[in-house]
């Protein structure tokens, strides 16, 4: 099985080119679906240890099925499919500039919950425009044991975020051990309170927020992901999910730029456009970087080769 491994502002990309399990035929959400209900050892063994481990990003690419997309992509972590992910489709930017299949300009790839667009500045240089993105609930309070209540908003980006605009825990690397604790604990808290996303969606992402580091940003956060680990970028779905916030607050225009910092300091430049169905449409730009081309080899006798679960 051939991948493309990078990272998107310190986040890891695994773009799985070949060798990928047969999804049959229909749309791509019902591809999508029948990867994770029948393929969850091959997701697994993607990106788990002993070949990887829980904070990387699978990507599956598949030919296009529409005329008009450069290619079709499913994006999947060690539990479960992701919509859409930001990081992973900046990452595929670049890993399909290396691949020298597509050249600087504008691009459609579609997921499984709808077409996107890149555009490769340059090699290494990509936006995403995403899914319209909205909030779809304001001021949700929970009560978390050890910690007090959290009043945050649940905003989709393509996956679901509760968003807390106040962090009580500094956003530093040497924190990332208590936030992680201290999301996993709100995500529990919402949970046990029914809170969801829209149609019972479970919300997957935890987001905190906090001042910035340097003064050319506008704000930091800390990204706690579904597999339970944190992301080291500022979360492409994520600062979708705020973009729509900051919209729906009237704190940021139509095209103003606003740069987020991730919790080890990179950062996006990300802006949106309201779109026909009143939503936001987001476009987060960021930096990939392609750090290696490999083969992954699955041995029949080694016991680990479907990854070390926990
Ligand atoms: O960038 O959208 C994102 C993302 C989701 C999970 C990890 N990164």
């Amino acid at each position: 099985m051939r991948v493309i491994d990078s990272h998107t502002a310190g986040e890891p990309t695994r773009v799985v080119i070949e060798g990928g399990p047969d999804l049959g035929t229909g749309s791509l959400k019902e591809r999508a679906a029948r990867l994770e209900a029948d393929h969850l050892d091959f997701c697994a063994s993607v990106v788990l240890e002993p070949r990887g481990h829980d904070a990387i990003v699978g990507a599956l690419l598949l030919p296009p099925s529409r005329d008009d997309c450069a290619a079709s992509v499913i994006f999947f972590n060690n539990l479960q499919n992701l919509g859409m992910c930001g990081h992973a489709s900046i990452g595929l930017g670049a890993t399909l500039a290396y691949l020298d299949r597509i050249g600087p300009g504008r691009h459609k790839i579609e997921t499984p919950v709808g077409v996107v667009e890149i555009q490769l500045h340059d090699a290494n240089t990509v936006s995403v425009t995403n899914v319209e993105s909205y909030r779809y609930l304001k001021d949700v309070t929970v009560e978390v044991e050890g910690h007090g209540a959290f009043t945050g908003d649940v905003a989709w980006g393509g996956n679901w975020f509760f968003l807390v605009k106040d962090s009580p825990v500094e956003l530093i690397p040497a924190n990332i051990g208590p936030l992680t604790n201290l999301t996993r604990k709100i995500r529990a808290a919402l949970d046990t309170k029914g809170i969801t996303g829209a149609d019972g969606a479970w919300i997957d992402h935890i987001e905190l927020f906090g001042p910035p580091k340097d003064r050319a940003s506008d704000s930091r956060n800390f990204v706690l992901c579904p597999g339970g680990a944190y992301d080291r970028s500022p979360c492409g779905t994520g600062c979708s999910a705020k973009l729509a916030c900051l919209a729906e607050d009237g704190i940021l225009e139509p095209d103003r730029e606003w740069v987020q910092e991730s919790v080890i300091g990179s950062t996006y430049t990300i802006s949106y456009q309201w779109g026909e169905n009143g939503a936001v449409v987001p476009t987060v730009t960021g930096q990939a970087f392609v750090t290696s081309d490999a083969n992954l080899i699955f041995d029949v006798s080694d016991p680990y080769r479907l990854g070390i679960r926990s």
